[in-house]
């Protein structure tokens, strides 16, 4: 599962924008710790999946979900750093506030895009900054204590964290090799996560985003490394999608949107993390599992259950398109030659339908 965390300012619509993210989803659960964060559920739409519902009839369908949180109260980028759901994730949603409303005061008064990235941005640099120096700090003190060869490769790689968050630039902007990147692994650097920026555009702008951008000078921000933007207007976005389903897409065609926030968000999220989505199907129920592109099918099948990644014999893989064409007949796609079987090394495609075979 995708995990999911909301930065920015206070009064942007981070709570907004989280309501409307997992509104069909569980209500918003609580995690413990120092800093309590509010954690949301939201369900990846995919048509795809209601196809294969429809030509399955199970009991269940299950959607792929994102869990998103947001830190409870106000705190900087600092606190964020102590609270493990926010460590722990995969993407940081920054939520940018483009709306004008007097009624809503925003912290440094006026509305300004550019200014807040910039701060927020120089806010994680500063976190991630205290974290590499306390643990150069450990690592000389656990130097004199032996395991010395690792811990100068670990030293390494932070200095040059370090170095490069002195010159204020964000780790994920670094390029690392893979030895150096599975050294960093377990720090959860908050500037090295990607980021999904959600312009909370004013209802004014929401029909030309590209041109709200540009008066607002942020495209410099949106174009470093692992940095993508989509615009939503949360809180006109929250009141339509409470509204009766048959409703919804006239008030958002009325506003210049093609599709729900959800939708949008969701999917740059996906594109964002390179993550795809494939499937399994049975009478018991459809279900939609989400993985990083170039996932093994070994991986795939631990992301349902340990015993099956460890029993694993064989993936037998259909593509969805194959298998909605052939109307949802498993049979007659192996009678064309659509079934294929797979080892444990095979890269599960966006798509797929699979049915793993394992033994217990
Ligand atoms: N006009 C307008 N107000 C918004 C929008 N999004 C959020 N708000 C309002 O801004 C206030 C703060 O929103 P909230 O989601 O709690 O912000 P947070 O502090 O970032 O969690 C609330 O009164 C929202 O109704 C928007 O797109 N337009
Ligand atoms: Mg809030």
């Amino acid at each position: 599962m995708l995990r999911a965390a909301l930065i920015g300012f206070p009064s942007t619509g981070k709570t907004t924008l989280l309501r409307l993210l997992s509104r069909t989803g569980e209500p918003l659960g609580h995690t413990g710790g120092r800093h309590e964060a509010h954690i949301g559920v939201a369900q990846v739409p995919d048509p795809r999946l209601d196809r294969l519902t429809e030509l399955f009839e199970p009991q269940r369908r299950v959607p792929a979900t994102v869990e998103i949180a947001e830190l409870a109260g106000h705190g900087g980028a600092r606190s964020l750093i102590d609270v493990t759901a926010f460590r722990n994730a995969d993407a940081l949603l920054h939520v940018l506030r483009m709306f004008r409303d007097d009624t809503v005061p925003h912290v440094a008064g006026e509305v300004d895009p550019a200014r807040d990235a910039t701060q927020m941005e120089d806010e994680l640099i500063l976190a991630d900054l205290g974290v590499a120096e306390r643990r150069l700090e450990r690592i000389r003190l656990d130097a004199k204590k032996g395991k010395r060869r690792e811990l100068e490769e670990e030293a390494r790689v932070i200095e040059l964290c370090r170095t490069a968050l002195e010159e204020g630039r964000p780790l994920r902007a670094l390029s690392l090799d893979t030895d150096d990147a599975r050294r960093l692994c377990g720090f959860s650097f908050l500037s090295a996560k990607p980021v999904l920026v959600v312009l909370n555009l004013d209802e004014a702008d929401v029909a030309d985003p590209t041109g709200a951008i540009e008066r607002a000078g942020i495209s410099e921000c949106l174009s470093g490394a692992a940095t993508e933007a989509v615009p939503v207007c949360a809180k006109i976005e929250l009141e339509i999608a409470e509204l009766a389903a048959d409703d919804r897409a006239v008030f958002l065609a009325d506003l210049g949107l093609r599709d729900s926030g959800l939708d949008r968000v969701i999917r740059a999220s996906y594109h964002l993390l390179g993550y795809i989505s494939f499937f399994t199907t049975g009478k018991d129920e459809c279900r939609a599992w989400s993985v990083p592109r170039g996932t093994s099918a070994q991986d795939a099948a631990g992301q349902i259950h340990s015993d099956i990644a460890r029993g694993f014999i064989r993936a037998e893989v259909v593509h969805y398109k194959a298998l909605t064409a052939r109307n949802g007949s498993l049979a007659a796609c192996r009678e064309h030659g659509e079934v294929r079987l797979e080892g444990k090394d095979y890269e599960v495609q966006d798509g797929d339908v699979i049915n793993f075979r394992f033994a217990t």
